[in-house]
């Protein structure tokens, strides 16, 4: 697996059909885009300052696993199906609301959102089931491995979530409400916009082939302008506004300073035929597999998931950090 380039993708806004090709930059709108997003800067900074303290960016493997989490940002282990069969008989009922909650939303004529689809899972509102998945991430060593990459004495799930994918979900297949315009290949391509020290995993809750919207991972991305200013706008810029791309906010995110003109979620924004998209897709470890494989990776890494073109795909989505 070779590191195309050691930066982030930058997205030359002013020639971008979209964005500069539809409007002008309107200082007005551009000082109301930095009001918005200062404090979200300045908490950005302060997580970063905070996991460059306490991390270091040092991170740590002790077994093949770790190793390649840490190499390329991205490892997958097979659950014991004594770990997986109380997740997958604990998640059944919320997978039947959410599949209530799709059907009715597209028969209603409404968008289907990333929210629709989704079914956060809580040790109140899920007390069996969440306990099943600690039960699972000690027993894989998810946990503890988490603990290895981060230097740590010990580490904990922080969330978990169900997400059910199906085709033709709306935030990956109409970018925009006012033109029309296919979305490039790099479609959800993006890095969590969270910032502290978490490995996540998706887990497969049934077989997620080539169509069933694998997740797939720039491999050594995870290391890509590691604790920079950059990565700090692209969180911020997410946290106030995503994934909203109406007119008026990619006005106004044209009129920042150009340096600030960068996204956590970029790759709806990149060209279809520019030289860093063919890379990114080329380089792009997509990972297929049965259910029951638990895909970690760090999310400061280039990743994507949940673009299905036939059948479905089950997931649950779990959040791992580092308890200090
Ligand atoms: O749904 C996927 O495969 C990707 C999930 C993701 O981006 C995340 O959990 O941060
Ligand atoms: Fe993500």
């Amino acid at each position: 697996m070779s590191l195309p380039s050691p930066r982030l993708p930058r997205i030359d806004y002013r020639s971008h059909p979209a964005y500069g090709g539809m409007f002008e930059p309107h200082p007005d709108l551009g000082r109301a885009a930095l009001a918005e997003l200062e404090p979200l800067i300045a908490e950005a900074r302060e997580i970063e300052a905070d996991k460059q303290a306490r991390f270091g960016y040092r991170h740590g493997h002790s077994d093949p696993v770790g190793e390649a989490l840490v190499r390329d940002g991205v490892a997958a282990v097979q659950l014991a199906p004594a770990s997986l069969d109380p997740i997958q008989q604990g998640s059944r009922a919320a997978f039947e609301v959410i599949a209530r909650r799709l059907e009715a939303t597209r028969a209603s004529g409404e968008r289907v959102k990333y929210s629709t689809a989704l079914e956060t899972v809580g040790p109140q509102t899920h007390p069996e089931l969440w306990a099943a998945v600690e039960r699972a991430m000690r027993n894989s060593g998810a946990l503890e491995l988490t603990a290895t990459y981060f230097g740590a004495p010990a580490a904990k799930v922080r969330s978990a979530g169900l997400l059910l994918n199906q085709p033709d979900q709306d935030w990956v297949r109409r970018l925009y409400r006012d033109i029309e315009m296919d979305s490039p290949p790099t479609v959800g391509f993006h890095i969590d916009s969270n910032g502290k020290c978490f490995v996540k995993a998706v887990l497969y809750l049934n077989e997620v082939g080539p169509e069933q919207g694998p997740f797939g991972l720039v491999p050594g991305s995870h290391r890509w302008d590691e604790g920079s200013q950059d990565r700090i706008f692209r969180r911020a810029y997410d946290k106030s506004m995503l994934p909203t791309r109406s007119a008026k906010l990619r006005r106004m995110f044209l009129s920042l300073p150009e340096e600030m003109q960068v996204k956590a979620e970029f790759g709806g924004d990149m060209l279809p035929d520019s030289p860093e998209t063919l890379a990114l897709v080329r380089d792009e470890f997509v990972v297929t597999g049965p259910a029951g494989q638990l895909n970690l990776f760090d999310p400061e890494a280039i990743h994507r998931g949940g673009d299905v073109r036939a059948g479905e795909r089950r997931v649950m989505l779990i959040t791992m950090g580092p308890s200090w």
